[in-house]
């Protein structure tokens, strides 16, 4: 059985991925891991086995992974890409720092290695429909430009140590159990909240602009397969477009309004967010992952909308 270490684990991704792998891999073999104190940690963090670290700590880590005998690592400490753009040099020192050092354990402690990519590393000259797997990348955000370079470095160590490194380029992440934060596509989470609390939502990303998005037990799906496929058959490794839907904020206002009638929405546009949603592609192709492990998403904005109402009204009620 695998004995895995989830960093960052305190996230929106992090608080839901932990208790997913439980449930697959069992209790005893996943250890979570954030900056946090136990005591900060939600409710189903809380209950399993916990380490405070630093992913900077690179003997604090080291220990963790030997106390545990771990042999899978998910990377998933970043800084986002609007909170990247107030502290650049942060978000540099975090998101490849922190990469860098996880990719130096795992070469000497022989561990494998998640570490998502996003939208964020395609730029203004990328394709916008249908981005390829393979194009142009020249962001403009810090945040893309770190997973440029953690994309390329990944695939280095991989090539280079024979590291197994492995990752995916999610969208924008809906979920409701963990906010987002510090994220340009969080509108579309807090839009749901927004709409059962007061029937209102003030929009900061432009009508018409248009992003892919993904459901959380798709992005769970993703990041668990993508570890256990087939070595043999990836060509790719760190760097998959995976997709489920794209929208643009009127269109998610109008599904929202087949559950609550009298939801409005009006738009106060927030000019850094704006931008790197215009630099970002419109909608992924993404046929290498289908091809290379079979990803195939569950949720479209029908039946995500459903069930995230559903579930926000039980929680916020
Ligand atoms: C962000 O908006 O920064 C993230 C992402 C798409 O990587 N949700």
């Amino acid at each position: 059985m695998k004995k895995i270490l989830v960093m960052g684990a305190a996230g929106q991704i992090g608080s839901e991925l932990v208790p997913h792998l439980r449930s697959i891999y069992g209790e005893q073999n996943v250890v979570a891991s954030d900056l946090k104190e136990r005591s900060e940690l939600g409710d189903t963090l809380n209950k399993g086995l916990y380490e405070k670290l630093d992913i900077l700590d690179t003997e604090g880590t080291v220990a963790v992974i030997k106390k545990y005998n771990i042999d899978s690592v998910y990377n998933l400490v970043a800084l986002l890409s609007s909170v990247g753009e107030q502290k650049p040099q942060l978000s540099w020192k975090i998101n490849l720092g922190g990469l860098v050092n996880l990719l130096e354990i795992s070469r000497e402690m022989k561990l494998a290695l998640f570490t998502p990519s996003s939208i964020g590393a395609f730029g203004p000259s990328t394709p916008k429909v249908n981005t390829p797997q393979d194009t142009i990348q020249r962001p403009t955000s810090i945040y893309g430009v770190t997973k440029v370079a953690g994309e390329l470095l990944c695939d280095y160590y991989f090539k280079k140590y024979g590291v197994d490194t492995r990752g995916v380029r999610f969208p924008g992440i809906i979920s409701n159990v963990t906010l987002p934060g510090g994220g340009t596509t969080d509108y579309a989470v807090d839009i749901y909240y927004e709409a059962i609390r007061k029937g209102h939502y003030t929009c900061y990303i432009k009508k018409g602009t248009f992003m892919d998005m993904m459901y959380m037990p798709d992005c769970l799906k993703a990041a668990v397969d993508i570890m256990e496929a087939d070595p043999s058959k990836l060509k790719h490794r760190n760097c998959f477009n995976v997709a489920a839907m794209s929208f643009e904020p009127e269109m998610l206002a109008a599904e929202i309004r087949k559950h609550i009638p009298s939801f409005t929405m009006d738009y106060n546009v927030d000019p850094v967010r704006q931008g790197i949603a215009d630099s970002w592609p419109d909608s992924m192709d993404d046929s290498a992952a289908r091809e290379e492990w079979g990803w195939k998403p569950e949720f479209d904005l029908k039946n995500m909308t459903e069930d995230m109402i559903k579930v926000l009204k039980e929680k916020l009620k």
